[in-house]
């Protein structure tokens, strides 16, 4: 009679899930549920969207083609000039009345690139936010700081959406006035913050710089996403904060925020580290070459492609991320079938050219990170040299080291840097505080260039 209850053991392991039918979901079931979605996605953009009807008669290629997911592989490329194309709603596949919402990219020059909702898609964006802050541990009644900038930008309003969806306490802070935040965090006594990483280490800053220990405060996990940053970082704003730091990814050009998300017993696990998990059926993704376009076999290294399966008001079929990445192999041990992408390591048009070598300001944080007498506090400054752009390092020193001992700090970085990017960079070792903080997303290059 008891034969189908689960041990209670075995039910404890089970990893808490949000819509476990759907996370779990065999691999079979969702390919198929892909495919569908996929076929109605590109009838739905090609019917209700002149410009993609252009494009895909342009290639020669119309829905009817797509027959296995692997077809779409035969359809062309979106880009962010698209949407700037078609500024502002022209690419929306449904009628103006019917859109309950716009946001736009973050994109700080120029006019944004904008993108819409309908009631449907708010709904499907509320519950994958859900999904994905249970899966970082979670729980409806947690008191939820949400330190991410609402307005325009996904971030704010997409965690805060989520929170609402599964029945959490939000206080909707936004970014920066760092000194409330910390107030509100004691205050309140949050159990999450979300902000990005560079915000949560800003936050650190602040409250050790006023003599608060925030480790001795009940938040235990930080929702922390919308830039890369290393393991280094990440750990280091973990470390003394006194909380588990959790990756969310995501762009306004799919969604937002709830694209895919890190579990709790993946963060955990020494040997999958930055394993996110891509919620696979509401987005079908592909790993293609940058430089040729071709798809990439599972765990290669390439740009990521994503296109939408439910998306009403502004269908993306093969959305080029620019961000780089690669599938983890292999399941997850917290049981969910989604396969998981690696950390992003940025965008590539993030990724600087120097003297023939390619360095991402990741690179750079890595090397950086934890040297002795090194805040984790840099910018990248580029300026017009006499032949070429000149690349020089911007680090901030230690309260601790003496003024007379920043050429010392400023070699050993050199070295350091030297060494881990092949790259000979011009370190300028500031003092605290020097190095502009993030409130939001990092500023981690700074162009100087005149042009
Ligand atoms: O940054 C959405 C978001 C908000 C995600 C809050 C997570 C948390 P956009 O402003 O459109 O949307 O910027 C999207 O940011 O293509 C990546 O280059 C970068 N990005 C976002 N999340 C991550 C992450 C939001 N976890 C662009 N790791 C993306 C690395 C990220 N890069």
């Amino acid at each position: 009679m008891a034969t189908t209850l689960k041990k209670p053991a075995a039910r404890r392991k089970q990893a808490a899930m949000y819509q476990p039918e759907l996370e779990r979901i065999s691999r079979r079931e969702l390919r198929a549920l892909q495919l569908a979605r996929l076929q109605k996605t590109v009838r739905h953009a090609y019917r209700n969207v002149p410009a993609v009807k252009a494009k895909f008669d342009d290639a020669g290629v119309k829905p009817a083609d797509l027959k296995t997911l692997k077809d779409i592989a035969k359809f062309p490329f979106a880009r962010k000039s698209d949407l700037r194309d078609n500024y502002p709603m022209g690419l929306f596949a449904i009628p103006q009345e019917k859109l309950v919402r716009v946001h736009g990219s973050s994109g700080t020059t120029g006019k944004p690139t904008i993108v819409g909702y309908s009631k449907k898609d708010m709904k499907s964006w509320s519950t994958l936010m859900a999904r994905s802050m249970v899966a970082a541990g979670v729980k409806p009644g947690d008191v939820l700081q949400n330190s991410i900038g609402y307005g325009l930008f996904t971030g704010g309003l997409g965690f805060h959406g989520g929170a609402e969806e599964l029945g959490c306490t939000v206080v909707p802070l936004s970014g920066g006035n760092t000194d409330r935040q910390i107030m509100m965090l004691i205050d309140m006594q949050a159990d999450v913050l979300i902000s990005t990483p560079s915000y949560a280490l800003n936050i650190a800053d602040v409250a050790e710089a006023a003599g608060i220990d925030l480790k001795k405060a009940p938040v235990r996990v930080a929702l922390c996403g919308a830039e890369a940053a290393t393991d280094a970082l990440r750990a280091e704003a973990g470390r003394r904060l006194g909380l588990t730091m959790i990756d969310h990814y995501g762009l306004s050009e799919v969604m937002g925020p709830g694209v895919a998300a890190e579990c709790l017993e993946g963060a955990m696990d020494p040997d999958t580290p930055g394993g996110l998990h891509l919620w696979e059926d509401h987005f079908y993704f592909e790993i293609i070459d940058p430089k040729t376009g071709d798809v990439l076999p599972e765990g290669e290294t390439g740009e990521l492609v994503i296109t939408t399966l439910s998306k009403e008001a502004l269908p993306m079929v093969r959305y080029r991320t620019g961000d780089i990445t690669h599938i983890i192999p292999g399941k997850c041990i917290c049981g969910r079938t989604h396969r998981r992408m690696a950390r992003a390591k940025g965008r590539s048009d993030d990724m600087l050219v120097i003297r023939g070598v390619n360095v991402y300001p990741s690179a750079v944080e890595e090397a950086l990170i934890g040297l002795p007498g090194v805040a984790p506090h840099y910018q990248l400054v580029v300026r017009d040299g006499k032949s070429m752009a000149t690349v020089d390092v911007e680090v901030e020193a230690l309260p601790t080291v003496k003024k007379g001992d920043y050429a010392k700090v400023a070699k050993m970085i050199s070295e350091r840097l030297k060494q881990a990017t092949g790259v000979s960079f011009k370190v300028i070792v500031v003092g605290p505080g020097k190095v502009p903080r993030s409130e939001g997303k990092a500023v981690r290059v700074r162009d100087l260039r005149k042009a």
